[in-house]
């Protein structure tokens, strides 16, 4: 059967057994090379799936554009499956897994008839590291398969290291009709299965980044005392050329990947950003006390809308070549575009869904447009992307879109505050879940739609991991959107943001002057470098102050959300709100 000699008889079995059920007319075994994407690229554009960017300006650069049905993740649709239901805990839809798996055999039933089954296997993390995984993904969309071949170390490579082992994650996807009647993406952590149908779009569809790197990845995690975490990776590198590296945690479409590829602005000349990562961080306690940190992922599937030459000029770089957009609008000249990317309206603007369009209207681009994009392309790329055993983490960041209450940064009196920060942490809600955008709702670690099991036994996961390590990272909470009471933004955000690593990399470094505040230690005055910034003395002491009254508040709203956690929420957790109330009280 296969046009490649597997002789894992594992996956033989498995791509029979689903090409059995879904009867595709044909089976195709992807092997990676570059012939493969171009050829399943003029396969799209034919179809029209995909049609042809300005290569002049865009060289191999294409536009998606999806059924306007299917544009965001649907949490309300995502399932874990497990036999016991307080394993799934209540941030997780849970469903049983047997009457799951026989409903989704059914909607797999015949599928793909008149359809190909393309086989990508693929690897989680560089291609010798110990940490890696390898992944089996089936689908029947050519689309899902020239994003995989972007995003991770797909085809032969992955057979390779698979080898006759057994142990690889099993993910089945169609679109199937893409009806959101019939859409689900069920994981079954207790047997490495993702079963998906129904959607097309990125973090339903593309199972080695949500559901194996995240949802089935931090239930072996826990099981296995390591972390996997929805974080960006960083290194920030002094002018006497010491990096320290950072992850961080920001919910969905809250400024990770602009992080993560920050440019630093001139006046902090000397000051470099390397990128290992924008979106997901495996982290394992190393033999020198210390965690280390690998990306598993090799590119970006990110949002495109908010990102121009002054927000992330790496970004925008990254992508001019070699990309595909899903949803974003098209200039006259066949350039892709989105409300805000030119100063300028430039003439013939098409909108995401294809149809001209004219200011004023609703937006041109789809507020979760996306670009995928090979992480090789990055100019800041860290020159440890491949590094088997990865990075070593000196601060984890969490961060949340907040417009009042929470300063600029703070940092933690010690790991477990660190953690019931994260535990904690609020974010206004974003368009890249199907949903209101803008309503405050907890999002522990940035983790709440991706964790895989109870959350409340991920809390108690993450102090555990505390104690694996004799130097673990100090931990931090910023936040960029606080506004005044003209809702403006106080801090200038984007590139400027280096300008708060620098106080991060000091405080871990032994030095940066803080203020110790019921809530933690906040920059004094001084000790952030504002140089050659317009902020006035009343814009810093608002971005900085504490303000006891508005927490003891937030505290109340904190106690509702551990209580609805149930039984399982750590006394660690509790211990760190009673400390946190009384300090606040005092
Ligand atoms: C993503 C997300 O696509 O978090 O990274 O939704
Ligand atoms: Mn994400």
């Amino acid at each position: 059967m296969p046009q490649v000699d597997i002789v894992n008889r594992h996956l033989v079995k498995f791509v029979e057994d689903t090409a059995k059920l879904t009867q595709p007319d044909t089976i195709y075994w992807c092997n990676g090379l570059e012939a493969e994407y171009r050829s399943l690229i003029e396969q799209m554009l034919d179809d029209g799936t995909l049609t042809e960017l300005n290569q002049a300006k865009f060289p191999n650069c294409y536009l998606h554009r999806s059924d306007p049905n299917d544009v965001a993740r649907t949490e309300h649709l995502t399932f874990v499956c497990t036999s016991s239901k307080d394993n799934a805990g209540c941030t997780n839809n849970w469903a049983d897994p047997d009457e799951t798996k026989n409903k989704m055999n059914s909607l797999f039933n015949s599928c793909m008839e008149g359809r190909t089954m393309y086989v990508v296997p693929y690897i989680m993390g560089p291609e010798s590291s110990p940490h890696s995984q390898v992944g089996v993904q089936i689908t029947d969309s050519p689309y899902v398969v020239v994003n995989l071949q972007i995003m991770t170390r797909m085809g032969r490579i992955a057979l390779n290291r698979l080898g006759n082992s057994d142990r690889f994650i099993r993910g089945v996807h169609s679109i199937g009709e893409l009806d959101p009647g019939r859409r689900f993406i069920c994981h079954f952590p207790e047997e490495n299965l993702i079963m998906s149908y129904g959607s097309g779009y990125g973090g339903n569809a593309l199972l080695s980044k949500k559901c194996h790197s995240l949802r089935l990845a931090s239930v072996m995690a826990r099981d296995e005392g390591w972390l996997a975490e929805h974080m960006l990776i960083l290194g920030l590198e002094s002018p006497d050329s010491d990096v320290t590296y950072m992850s961080g945690a920001f919910p969905s479409a809250s400024g990770k990947t602009n992080l993560a590829m920050l440019k630093p602005p001139k006046s902090q000349n000397g000051w470099t950003v390397w990128t290992m990562g924008d979106d997901i961080a495996w982290i394992y306690p190393g033999q020198d006390g210390r965690f280390w940190t690998i990306n598993p992922e090799a590119g970006f599937f990110a949002v495109a809308p908010g990102t121009t030459w002054k927000t992330n000029p790496n970004a925008l770089e990254t992508m001019m070549k070699n990309t595909v957009f899903t949803n974003v609008a098209v200039t006259g000249d066949g350039s892709p575009w989105w409300d805000g990317l030119t100063d300028e309206i430039p003439p013939g603007v098409i909108d995401w869904q294809g149809n001209p369009w004219s200011p004023g209207t609703a937006k041109a681009a789809h507020p979760n447009a996306r670009f995928t994009t090979s992480i090789r392309q990055i100019p800041s790329l860290s020159p440890h992307l491949d590094d088997p055993k990865g990075v070593p983490l000196s601060a984890i960041l969490f961060g949340g879109r907040r417009a009042s209450l929470t300063p600029l940064v703070f940092e933690a009196f010690d790991w477990v505050h660190g953690v019931f920060i994260g535990a904690t942490m609020a974010a206004e809600t974003t368009a890249a879940a199907v949903g209101t955008v803008g309503v405050v709702r907890r999002d522990p670690m940035a983790m709440r739609p991706f964790c895989g099991y109870n959350i409340a036994d991920y809390f108690k996961h993450w102090v555990k991991m505390g104690s694996k390590v004799s130097k673990p990272p100090r931990i931090f909470h910023v936040n960029w959107f606080r506004t005044n009471s003209k809702g403006e933004y106080l801090w200038p955000g984007f590139g400027e943001n280096v300008r708060v690593l620098k106080w991060i990399s000091e405080r871990v470094n032994g030095k940066g002057d803080a203020v110790k505040t019921p809530i933690g230690y906040v920059p004094k005055q001084d000790a952030l470098d504002l140089k050659g910034l317009k902020i006035s003395p009343e814009a810093l002491e608002d971005l900085l102050r504490v303000d006891s009254k508005g927490w003891l508040k937030e505290l109340e709203d904190i106690r509702v959300f551990l209580n609805s956690l149930g039984e399982r929420v750590p006394e660690e957790m509790w211990r760190e709100f009673s400390k946190l109330e009384s300090r606040l009280n005092s």
